[in-house]
């Protein structure tokens, strides 16, 4: 079998998304997601300059070696955008692998480990009341793991926290907008949620966090012990990982589990994270990790130092990444949960798929590939439109994380 075109469909159907079709002569192709959210047509430029043109030729079953083409043979290694066009690429492979040998692709990965992927999902008001009955209605729907995000007061606009009780969706048209934050009135009000989270929802919940990168160690330290008494499934990203010894610091201070890694695009932002065993949740993607190709290897690294996955979900991810991570997670051993923040209707009807969710758990489904396909009439109809992730400032103006 020979790759014979490869193009791109960039399209915005309530949100951008740059998807690649690679195409072959025997007349099966494959889907694969390239979307980094707020820089989307630096990886298509990546994908249509530099990356298709060395695709014609090729054999589409050859994932390895064309993984080790693209990436060493740039020699210009790793970045969001270069790992998230290889991603884009090698998903795309596995979806013709698959489908060429008539099996979904988890069969690829070593079959099913488990009967359902479970999966968390987010909960958010304005303040402690809203976020509880956000919570609950998600309880409604059968989640088994809630993220709690709550307004923090004094503060205008918290991370996750939307206005007009909307569920969160990580970018804006437009240019990006900008929030004020204080870490100090944070730090005071985030117990108290979770002490009234687990009033109102007893043990059994599994609850989780999201930090969104805003402390520093020791801030992180801080929120990590006094959320102890409550439980969480985890506590998302408590401090930035370039330096990836900060996690040290908080690990020495707290038995909060600790996942990080939505931002990474390599396996060696993590690898001192995990050997060094300071985190408990790996939460690189399929697509900004650089494909199911290098995430097999980062998982199976992570396995040994009993770290497990908890891939990162969020809606700037398609549908085809959101397929990608559920073959992944019912075959690999040390899977440890995935994020589901489900896409809207017409995301869906633009990428119809073979994926389900029931009862707190997702399922592939069994397509053969990744179960997922694009409606090319429909997509058509959304051209891109440019959105950005907003920036957040300290009360005295200092620009700070998002
Ligand atoms: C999450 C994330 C997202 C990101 C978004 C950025 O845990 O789901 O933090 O909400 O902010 O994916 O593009
Ligand atoms: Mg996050």
């Amino acid at each position: 079998m020979k790759i014979t075109a490869a193009r791109l469909i960039v399209c915005s159907p309530d949100r951008n998304f740059v998807t690649l079709r690679i195409e072959t002569d025997e007349g099966i192709y494959g889907l694969g997601d390239g979307t980094l959210n707020g820089r989307e047509l630096a990886v298509a430029a990546y994908l249509e300059e530099h990356v298709i043109p060395c695709l014609i030729g090729r054999d589409p079953f050859a994932t390895e070696d064309i993984w080790q083409y693209l990436y060493r043979g740039a020699y210009w290694r790793r970045g969001p955008v270069t790992m998230s066009a290889i991603a884009a690429v090698d998903m795309a492979l596995w979806d013709i692998k698959g489908k060429a040998l008539n099996t979904p692709v988890y069969n690829l990965l070593g079959g099913k480990s488990r009967q359902g992927v479970l999966v968390y999902t987010h909960a958010n008001g304005a303040d402690i009341p809203a976020a509880l009955d956000s919570v609950k209605k998600h309880m409604d729907e059968g989640y088994l793991a809630i993220r709690v995000q709550s307004g923090v007061p004094g503060v205008s606009s918290a991370y996750g926290v939307p206005k007009g009780g909307k569920s969160y969706e990580p970018a804006e048209r437009g240019l990006p907008g900008e929030s004020l934050w204080s870490t100090e009135k944070y730090l005071n009000f985030a117990p108290k949620l979770f002490e009234a989270a687990r009033k109102e929802v007893g043990e059994d919940l599994h609850l989780l966090h999201d930090v969104h990168h805003r402390l520093t160690p020791i801030e992180a330290a801080r929120l990590g012990k006094e959320l102890e008494p409550y439980h969480l499934f985890w506590m998302e990203d408590p401090t930035p990982a370039e330096n990836q010894e900060a996690f040290r610091l908080i690990r020495e201070h707290t038995v909060t589990p600790i996942a990080t890694g939505e931002v990474f695009n390599s396996f060696w932002d993590a690898h001192d994270l995990i050997r060094n065993q300071w985190i408990d949740y790996i939460r690189m993607t399929i697509v900004h990790g650089g494909g199911i190709t290098a995430l097999k290897k980062a998982a199976d690294f992570a396995a040994v130092y009993q770290v497990r996955t908890g891939f990162h979900g969020a809606t700037d991810l398609s549908p085809v990444t959101m397929a990608a991570a559920l073959h992944f997670g019912i075959a690999i051993h040390n899977f440890g949960i995935q994020e589901h923040m489900p896409h809207t209707p017409l995301v869906d009807e633009v990428f119809p798929h073979a994926y389900t969710y029931d009862s707190g758990y997702m399922y592939p489904g069994d397509a053969p590939g990744l179960g997922v396909e694009i409606d090319e009439a429909k997509a058509a109809k959304y051209p891109y439109q440019r959105a950005y992730l907003p920036v957040a400032r300290k009360m005295d103006g200092t620009l700070t994380d998002w």
